[in-house]
């Protein structure tokens, strides 16, 4: 059951899409204090835990810190930080009873549907107390139901279904800041089909523009731009171009122009357009809060589709600011004044203190407005709808620009609501072994609240990679919608043909697309029937008391468990079995030996080179036998399937719903798109 309960005179944001009557009564799960914003409270016992919250660093089980929804561009993602590029409110506290099995009952959800600055003390002023700190204008939803995976369900209900990306952008994509032109593009597609590996798509990062300037294409880079696409296209590669939320301020820049004239831009106190600085300096941001701007700015992505672009991703919408213009001049007086002053501790650590202050300054985000059907509204109040709204931009447009199929698009920033118009991707990480980790603890959060199109920079965006990370980043990252390997520019190439043990990376990356009828069923089904594609152990085994603990294995899907290796130099690891399991292990796609484990702690070794899999008892995962030239998707036949799978000693046979259609058009057809599969015990290969 979902209680709404309205205060202050809340701004509608859009992330809820069901009718829900409001509550008169007070909240009765939180103790509420209306007092400069609104604060809940509550007290949480020793087991209880908490999940939720989607991106943000430390834990699965969020107990122990405090976490800040809002948005903001800072890309050292170590444990310290309390907010990254998103603001996902939603939470589930998960009471436990005596035998630290889950009490149902006293478990709930809570969604705080306010775009400003929230706080959620998840314990850590006090161990025993959850605080949640809103404004004073918000809607608040309370959520109980049977257990964790219902009041989720309950959830993704209330706020819509999730993005349905096309079938091809569940292949392998390889990105890096700094491919300048066409010929880089080729370089990179020749060599990994040189090699045999399969490619789906090539990133365009920043460079591809001219001068940065959104929804342009650099002339001497790319002189053939559509032509370019479509040779691409033509050996099975998407191009996917780089929209960032700034837009240049430059006379003659259409879009510029258009902007201004029609007063589609951010406006500071005075009216006039706000200034900012991002990559091209000077930029305006488009008012994507404004429907009429947002169409407008939503349309732009037309340039590039007539072009043949078919998907994108939405860059530095939280939106990241280097300086704004005001600011700029008020720091730099000031840094002129201490020209040739004795700087002592106090004054120089002043003065570097105001010049970091100067990106992402919370003074600027108070300084500039959006117009909202007809309302001025201050930034600040609602921060953190800004990348949603512009990934909206972009869905809205496809809509009338490609109605007919589905458009790759992911962002940055997001809010909860931003899922039904796209994925995520979970912005700068480093090449560090934690992050592999990170990422792993980020995707059950992120699926909780709708987000399931998503994969964080495989090999680590910042930093120098090494042969053995990427290895292992990509043996988790087979399983993640979005499997990207993306890096900066100035770091070592990561692309795997940069490393020795190629035919390894060959069959690991041919391995995600023999799962591919796997990965795509269970990611469409999750989509489709509001569920998780990624879910903590304990969601799955809720009486057990030990999967409360586990923090470094998911499950993925409806038929398997995985528990990536993500140590440095460790040859295996220790796995918790919550009941027993088929153990599948994979030297290539083709070359696969299993075994049954028990209930329990195990450990197990996993070879640098080697895949491990746990396949659920009962439960069976269709396996694509793959041509030895497989390049793309389309050609995984899906006609060519095995069974892997555990089927119990009575049991003969059991049931899967396989999910399955065309990997392109927007209708789904139930009738043509799901299918029951009766597999045999017989049928199941002898491995
Ligand atoms: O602040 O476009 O997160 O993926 O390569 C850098 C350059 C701006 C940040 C993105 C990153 C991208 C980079 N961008």
């Amino acid at each position: 059951m979902i209680q709404k309960y309205v205060y202050g005179h809340p701004i509608n944001t859009d992330a809820v899409v069901m009718e829900i009557p409001e509550r008169r009564e007070t909240l009765s799960v939180m103790e509420l204090t209306e007092s400069d914003g609104v604060r809940l409270c509550c007290r949480m016992e020793e087991n209880d835990v908490v999940y939720g919250l989607g991106e943000q660093v430390r834990g699965m089980n969020k107990r122990g810190f405090t976490y800040i929804s809002y948005a903001e561009d800072d890309s050292i993602h170590t444990e310290n930080r309390r907010s990254l590029y998103a603001a996902h409110n939603f939470l589930v506290l998960g009471r436990r009873n005596q035998e630290k099995s889950l009490n149902k009952d006293q478990s709930f959800g809570i969604f705080v549907d306010d775009p400003g600055r929230v706080v959620f003390d998840v314990g850590e002023t006090k161990y025993n107390q959850l605080v949640i700190q809103a404004g004073s204008d918000c809607v608040i939803y309370v959520i109980d139901g049977e257990g964790l995976k219902d009041i989720v369900k309950q959830f993704r209900k209330l706020i819509g279904q999730s993005y349905l990306p096309p079938k091809w952008a569940f292949g392998y994509q390889q990105s890096r800041w700094g491919y300048r032109n066409e010929d880089d593009v080729r370089e990179v597609v020749n060599r990994h089909h040189g090699q045999g590996v399969p490619l789906e798509a090539v990133y365009l990062d920043i460079d591809y523009m001219e001068d940065y300037k959104d929804f342009t294409v650099d002339k001497e880079k790319f002189p053939k731009f559509g032509a370019f696409t479509g040779e691409m296209k033509e050996r099975g590669v998407h191009l996917v171009p780089i929209i960032d939320a700034g837009v240049k301020i430059e006379k003659g820049y259409p879009i510029y122009e258009e902007g201004v004239q029609n007063d589609y831009f951010c406006k500071d106190e005075n009216g006039e357009n706000f200034v900012a600085a991002v990559w091209p300096g000077r930029v305006h941001f488009p008012d994507v809060l404004n429907q009429e701007a947002r169409d407008w700015f939503g349309g732009k992505y037309r340039i590039l589709m007539e072009q043949g672009i078919d998907g994108f991703w939405n860059d530095m919408n939280e939106p990241a600011i280097f300086y704004s213009e005001k600011n700029l001049k008020k720091v730099m007086d000031e840094v002129l004044s201490l020209k040739d002053e004795n700087l002592d501790i106090d004054s120089y650590f002043h003065m570097t203190g105001i010049v970091a202050g100067l990106s992402n300054n919370q003074e600027d985000y108070k300084s500039f407005y959006h117009n909202m059907n007809g309302k001025k509204q201050r930034h600040d109040k609602v921060h953190n709808l800004y990348g949603f709204n512009m990934t909206r931009a972009a869905a809205e447009a496809f809509e009338k620009i490609a109605p007919d199929k589905r458009t790759l698009l992911f962002s940055r920033s997001s809010y909860i609501g931003m899922h039904r118009y796209g994925g995520i991707w979970t912005g700068d990480n480093e090449s560090w072994w934690s992050h592999i980790l990170l990422s792993m603890q980020q995707m059950p959060s992120l699926n909780m609240c709708g987000i399931l199109y998503t994969g964080s920079d495989i090999g680590g965006f910042a930093n120098d990679t090494t042969e053995d990370l990427l290895m292992r980043w990509l043996e988790f990252a087979i399983f993640t919608p979005l499997m990207r390997n993306h890096s900066a520019m100035g770091t070592r190439e990561q692309e795997i043909y940069q490393f020795e043990r190629i035919e390894d990376f060959r069959n690991i990356i041919r391995i995600r697309y023999g799962l591919l009828p796997y990965i795509y069923s269970e990611y469409m089904k999750a989509a489709l029937t509001d569920e998780m594609y990624f879910r903590p152990v304990s969601f799955d085994y809720p009486e057990d008391a030990f999967a409360y603990q586990v923090e470094d294995q998911l499950m993925v899907g409806d038929s398997i468990m995985i528990a990536p290796v993500y140590v440095q130099n460790a040859k295996g690891r220790y796995v918790y079995l919550p009941e027993e399991m088929l153990m599948v292990r994979m030297h290539s796609l083709e070359d696969r030996t299993s075994k049954v484990l028990g209930k329990g702690h195990h450990y197990v070794e996993i070879g640098l080179n080697e895949l491990v899999i746990f396949v659920k008892k009962n439960h069976v995962l269709p396996l694509a036998v793959l041509d030895k030239d497989v390049k793309t998707t389309a050609d995984v036949a899906e006609t060519n399937m095995e069974w892997l799978g555990f089927i119990g000693e009575s049991v003969e046979s059991v049931e899967y719903v396989l999910y399955n259609d065309d990997g392109i058009s927007r209708d789904y057809v139930p009738e043509k798109d799901w299918k029951k599969m009766i597999v045999q015990k017989k049928e199941l290969e002898r491995v």
